[in-house]
């Protein structure tokens, strides 16, 4: 970050190019001084928090740059939290220009600078107008490339992901308490029921975790599709396959074994599942200094594949492996599905039998099937329905996997013995307490408040220790 969270800034606000309407937006303090100075101190005394003013947006000598209407938002109450104009001109790229430039010009007083990416919503963050995780839902729900994403994002940034998260806090916070309360009343009758309280609670949360965990691992295929290569000999018909799926004619088709030589990539929607579906050389040992270019491409492309379809030809299902051997190449989670083309020449029926798919590339025949197949195998299938998914990042897949491991671990401190009395108290409750407040702050990474505990507030108030 090069400016600082302070400095005023303003950033044109809506797309480049031509327009109906165009958006410079400022935020920080003393934003009203420029309003005086480009609507005009008279029309800038007329500015209501979030009311529409027509104004004339002004230059230095008072000529007219644009005429458009302007929104002035108080802070708090505004995206960033700040004092914030919005002046809503027209969307050429030239008036945009002047406008910006004339912002910059009276607010060189305030210290107003240009915008850098994103600081409208890290000062929305900043300013706890939002949490961590709604801020990226603000970057997804603009980059969603299906409705299924902007649907999840747009629940999200309403808080739907981060409030689950604070449900799990709030539980983690009471299992702590409870553990903190066992250590600190030994002698008490409370311990043995208790330490059975508190093994009960951690189960449970872990069963909520694992879920939340289902949801983001699907909202994570939602959010950035999965890759599917397709792969296998010469003329099995992976590039007939590529074009069927995508509904339109994007690689070359040849009866010419060796046609595909570069890789060719289409993300395909199916049922608000992206797919990035790659289509490679087909593999067969050869002298043709190309096509082992296209071939060492199909193995990188196997390499970085969720998702392996692997053609053969149902008539000659034998020639399935003529090639070089890829099987090594396959990534640690990748899938295989073994696709068995061209039946609307051998009379198979289509569909899936026996964990084999039969389709035909040309007719369509068994192409539902298999849209069906590459759900199921995404998971998607199973999902709690799209409006449980919450589109999560990497980052927050990372921080709910290390919060499981805590928990593991907090289960693993307070399991009792099994020859032991069935009652005997936990074993290591202050490991099992220090887990807990790990698996808490791995979860507060997600939210960004990784906030020191309150846990004795907590006891508090659980306890009346006058009593
Ligand atoms: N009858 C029939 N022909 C098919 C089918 N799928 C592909 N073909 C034909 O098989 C030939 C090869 O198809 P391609 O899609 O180019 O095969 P490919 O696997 O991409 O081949 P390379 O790029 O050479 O590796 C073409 O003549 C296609 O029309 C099918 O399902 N049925
Ligand atoms: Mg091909």
């Amino acid at each position: 970050m090069m400016g600082s969270d302070e400095d005023p800034i303003v950033a044109v606000a809506t797309a480049p190019g031509r327009a109906g309407i165009g958006i410079v937006r400022a935020s920080g303090a003393g934003i009203h001084a420029l309003a005086a100075a480009v609507l005009g101190a008279a029309r800038a005394a007329q500015l209501r928090p979030r009311c529409a003013t027509h104004a004339r947006f002004l230059d230095a000598h008072g000529r007219v740059i644009d005429d458009g209407i302007a929104v002035w938002y108080q802070a708090p109450h505004s995206y960033t939290g700040e004092d914030v104009l919005e002046l809503q001109g027209h969307g050429g790229p030239t008036v945009q220009r002047m406008l910006l430039g004339r912002c910059l010009e009276a607010g060189r007083a305030i210290g107003l600078r240009l915008a850098e990416p994103g600081e409208f919503t890290r000062r929305a963050f900043l300013n706890d107008r939002i949490d961590l995780a709604q801020a990226e839902a603000v970057a997804d729900l603009i980059d969603a490339s299906t409705e299924a994403a902007a649907r999840s994002a747009s629940r999200s940034l309403a808080g739907e992901f981060s409030g689950a998260l604070a449900r799990l806090a709030s539980q983690l916070t009471e299992a702590r308490a409870l553990i903190e309360a066992m250590l600190d009343f030994p002698e008490e009758d409370l311990e043995e029921l208790g330490a059975r309280d508190v093994r009960n609670r951690v189960a449970a949360l872990r069963r909520d975790v694992d879920d939340v965990m289902q949801r983001a691992r699907l909202g994570a295929v939602l959010r950035d599709g999965l890759r599917v290569a397709l792969v296998g000999a010469p003329n099995v018909g992976k590039s007939s396959l590529l074009n069927a799926l995508a509904g339109r004619e994007v690689a070359i088709v040849t009866a010419h074994p060796g046609t595909t030589r570069d890789r060719v990539e289409r993300s395909i929607d199916i049922g608000g599942l992206v797919l990035n579906v790659i289509d490679t050389a087909g593999l067969r040992a050869t002298a043709d200094e190309i096509e082992q270019l296209g071939i060492d491409r199909t193995l990188d492309a196997i390499g970085e594949a969720d998702i392996v379809l692997e053609l053969v030809d149902v008539r000659h299902p034998e020639l399935r492996e003529p090639g070089p051997s890829w099987q090594h190449r396959l990534g640690a989670h990748a899938v295989r599905i073994l696709v068995n083309n061209k039946v609307d020449l051998s009379g198979d029926a289509p569909g899936l039998r026996e964990g084999r798919l039969y389709v035909s590339a040309r007719t369509g025949a068994g192409l539902d099937s298999l849209r069906a197949e590459l759900l199921r195998v995404a998971g998607w299938d199973r999902a709690p329905s799209e409006e449980g998914v919450y589109l999560a990042r990497e980052r927050h897949l990372d921080a709910i996997s290390r919060t499981q491991g805590h928990l593991q671990a907090a289960a693993q401190h307070l399991s009792v013995d099994a020859v032991r009395p069935a009652l005997e108290p936990a074993l290591e409750p202050e490991l099992a307490a220090e887990e807990l407040r790990l698996a808490g702050l791995a979860l507060g990474e997600i939210t960004g408040q990784v906030s020191a505990d309150d846990i004795l507030g907590e006891i508090f108030s659980r306890f009346c220790i006058g009593k």
